[in-house]
């Protein structure tokens, strides 16, 4: 039977049979010092008050046994899937695949790739490493979700207005519905999570609706 969650910019009808948490990119290279995130010149610290909603999350969805999404923003050793266009964008400290504090900037398998310990995948959880932005180019996640009948996907990771709301856009044409966890993502700029949030409730949830971590958790209660 469906679960109301209050939500803008109307309640979020939840099925589930058929709802699966996404979370993205929690990862060492964006949350720590010495990652992709600083070396853009970014203050990491800002992401910081993600991580305890996230856990929140991961606790109403782990003890549901409804299923879980890992993404991580990863490229391979050898920079075959990252497009020179991505590589050399910008003038940062370090580029990708350069060697950083926690290892090789960004590819999969280094320290830095890592999700940060407190949210770490669990047995049975799906993780993907995705070279884009969107989790759905070049995975195979749409295949899979799918396979399991997935029709619904709560939101949560970083950054709000990048990764996040790419594939939140990318999962909405794809037909899925998605709520996105205010408190679980966060942004390096404050204002670009607030406009992130009203661009996706904007003209009756024109990409899908927002909810507070509460307001999921007293539902569910
Ligand atoms: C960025 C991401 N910001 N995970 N990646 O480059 O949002």
């Amino acid at each position: 039977m469906a679960i109301s969650i209050p939500a803008r910019p109307y309640d979020f009808s939840l099925d589930p049979q058929r709802v699966a948490l996404v979370v993205i990119d929690m990862q060492r290279d964006f949350i720590e010092p010495g990652g992709f995130g600083a070396v853009l010149g970014n203050d990491v610290s800002r992401l910081l008050p993600a991580i305890p909603a996230v856990a929140r999350l991961l606790e109403l969805f782990r003890d549901r046994g409804w299923p879980v999404i890992h993404t991580r923003e990863a490229h391979r050793p050898d920079l075959s899937d990252c497009p020179p266009a991505k590589r050399l964008r910008g003038k940062p400290g370090l580029r990708i695949g350069d060697d950083g504090a926690m290892g090789r900037i960004l590819i999969a398998g280094e320290p830095g790739n890592q999700i940060v310990p407190e949210l770490a995948p669990i047995p049975g959880e799906i993780e993907i490493d995705k070279p884009g932005k969107g989790m759905f180019w070049a995975t195979g996640l749409h295949e899979r979700l799918q396979e399991m009948g997935i029709a619904q996907l709560v939101f949560a990771g970083v950054t709000t207005e990048v990764c996040v709301q790419t594939s939140m856009r990318e999962a909405n044409d794809r037909g899925y519905e998605c709520l996105l966890i205010e408190e679980a993502t966060e942004s390096y700029f404050p204002e670009f999570k607030a406009a992130a949030i009203e661009m996706i409730v904007a003209q009756g949830g024109i990409v899908g609706w927002t909810a507070g971590i509460a307001s999921l958790e007293q539902a569910l209660s």
